[in-house]
């Protein structure tokens, strides 16, 4: 359901469409729609592009739509609606296209710093439409009726004013005293930190360096093969992890900010956001989500195994981790490989719910040399053998390295330990039916239905599958895994349910495929 235009759909817009909650684009532009658009448009959390231009749509405009947080083109032009423009719209900090033209909008346009960025072309042929103006030079400061040539004009010199005191305060901001030192150099100014969310709003570069003290030792939280991590406090208190890369991306500097703000829109609960980015000579900066009990490998393998993790946690654990990753390759576009599937790349928030971390930015960041063979991307003891044979990247390549992470969390051990791989020592466990004496001990003692535990062995064996197209696909082993959960927690809506209802899994063919 992303491009239905140029249809002879017509009719109104069905209020159920707000269940698509994960549903990116709409486009339903020239049509013979009509009616209203529906309240329950504000359900629509993921939406990225909403085109109704070219309809018959009428009414008022709902002001539930100001809660798309993702919204980046609301095209409504050429349709009959009517009524002021919500001024909730301002609160869709994400769009940057918006098209109202030619319909009987009245009142005013919304008079919010983060509105008047829209061009006067957003808002044409709307005879009955002002432009709300807050400096008495325009002339007509009633709010009534203004033509076009005034409208312009307001906009304009609203616009510039509005840059003058933007650029007095970005000025005043960033320049509390007048720099003492007088440098050879020309003077630059700090790093600017793009932002993606809003958490991190009036944080500058130079908050984030003097909270974390210069990204000093004592913030560190984790080293990975091409970062290091380091906790920071914003001024809210909330708490933000600032990823630092060792290395240049290779590319132009442009194209690895086009990337980062792809990552950046998106959004899963089994995901951990990218809040922003700030590419300074110190290292280019990453800010992300902050989670509290740290990754999945030290909870598993670290020093300190203060936590038991018993089954169903750890069943938990997979199923979120399998959503974020299903997310990344079925309901992106263009879809995502994550390429370092792995436990330390599972990271574990404060209600021990998973969130896979690192996707996106993987081809910008060249792999340490010490965790990669050659110049295929991966960590070893995960590396699905195909790719490392073909160097042909596919999302099947990530299956088998969740499979691995599977194995992990039902055995506890690590993916490569010394000489020993984990992967060929349940292989040929399996050959001699001893898979279960490789359960961990953790597990035994919590799991009352060894049943499960099996099913379990068996997914991340069809998972590990030497042919890629044996492999079953990311959604696929998400319902696995989620029918393996018990009966109150499965039958809760999985995030899948409205994206992907109409294609079922035949589970026990690949739960038998797997028997060893
Ligand atoms: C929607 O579809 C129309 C016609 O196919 C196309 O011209 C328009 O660009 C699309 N809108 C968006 C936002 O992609
Ligand atoms: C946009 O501006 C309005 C009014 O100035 C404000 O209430 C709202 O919080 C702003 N939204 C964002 C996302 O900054
Ligand atoms: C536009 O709205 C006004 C009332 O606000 C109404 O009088 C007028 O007929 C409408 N025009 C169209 C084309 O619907
Ligand atoms: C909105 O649509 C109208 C009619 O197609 C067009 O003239 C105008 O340029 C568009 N505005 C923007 C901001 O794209
Ligand atoms: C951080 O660096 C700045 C400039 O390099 C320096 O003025 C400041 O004292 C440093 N702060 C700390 C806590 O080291
Ligand atoms: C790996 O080697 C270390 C020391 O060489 C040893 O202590 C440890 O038991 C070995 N682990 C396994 C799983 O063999
Ligand atoms: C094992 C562990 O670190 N658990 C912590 C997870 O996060 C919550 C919330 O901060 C803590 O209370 C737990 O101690």
């Amino acid at each position: 359901l992303r491009d239905l235009s140029y249809n002879e759909l017509s009719g109104p817009v069905p209020a159920t469409i707000g269940d698509l909650e994960h549903l990116l684009q709409l486009n339903l532009s020239k049509n013979h729609l009509s009616g209203s658009v529906p309240a329950e448009f504000g359900n629509l959390r993921s939406i990225q592009v909403i085109d109704l231009s070219n309809n018959a749509m009428s009414g008022y405009l709902p002001e539930e739509l100001g809660q798309l947080q993702n919204l980046d083109s609301l095209i409504l032009n050429n349709n009959i609606l009517v009524g002021e423009i919500p001024a909730q719209l301002a609160n869709c900090f994400s769009l940057n296209i918006l098209n109202l033209s030619y319909n009987n909008f009245s009142g005013h346009v919304p008079f919010a710093k983060n509105f008047s960025k829209f061009p006067v072309e957003s808002f044409l042929g709307n005879p009955m439409l002002s432009v709300h103006c807050k400096d008495s030079s325009c002339g007509n400061s009633h709010g009534s009726k203004v033509n076009i040539r005034t409208a312009i004009a307001c906009i304009i010199s609203g616009f510039v004013i509005l840059l003058c005191v933007l650029l007095l305060a970005i000025y005043k901001t960033k320049r509390p005293q007048p720099p003492i030192k007088a440098s050879d150099k020309p003077v630059q100014g700090p790093p600017k930190i793009v932002l993606l969310q809003m958490d991190m709003a009036i944080h500058t570069y130079d908050d984030i360096m003097r909270l974390t003290e210069n990204l000093s030792e004592k913030y560190i939280i984790g080293y990975g093969a091409s970062s290091t991590v380091y906790k920071c406090v914003l001024k809210s208190g909330k708490a933000i992890a600032v990823k630092r890369l060792y290395s240049q991306y290779n590319h132009g500097a442009r194209e690895f900010e086009t990337e980062l703000e792809t990552v950046g829109s998106i959004r899963h609960r089994n995901l951990v956001s990218l809040h922003g980015f700030s590419l300074s000579p110190n290292g280019n900066l990453l800010f992300y989500d902050y989670m509290e009990n740290g990754s999945l490998w030290d909870l598993l393998h670290g020093p300190s195994k203060k936590v038991k993790l018993d089954w169903d946690t750890r069943l938990r654990i997979a199923v979120g981790a399998a959503q974020g990753l299903a997310y990344l390759h079925h309901d992106c576009n263009p879809r995502i490989v994550h390429r370092d599937v792995k436990s330390s790349n599972i990271l574990l928030d404060e209600h021990f719910e998973a969130h896979l971390s690192d996707f996106g930015i993987a081809k910008c960041v060249p792999a340490a040399k010490t965790h990669a063979s050659t110049y295929v991307l991966g960590t070893i003891g995960y590396i699905d053998p195909e790719y490392a044979r073909t160097s042909r990247l596919n999302e099947k390549s990530d299956v088998y390295s969740f499979g691995i992470v599977l194995l992990e969390l039902l055995t506890g051990m690590k993916a490569v330990d010394n000489d020993s791989n984990l992967h060929q020592l349940i292989m040929s466990r399996a050959d001699d039916n001893t898979v279960m004496e490789a359960v961990d001990s953790e597990v035994s003692v919590t799991c009352t239905d060894m049943g499960l535990v099996r099913k379990a062995f068996q997914l991340a064996l069809l998972c590990t599958k030497r042919h890629p197209i044996d492999r079953p696909t990311m959604h696929e082993v998400a319902r696995v895994l989620l029918s393996l959960m018990p009966a109150p927690a499965a039958a809760k809506p999985s995030s899948y349910a409205t994206t992907d209802a109409s294609k079922k899994v035949d589970y026990t063919r690949y739960l038998a495929a797997a028997a060893p």
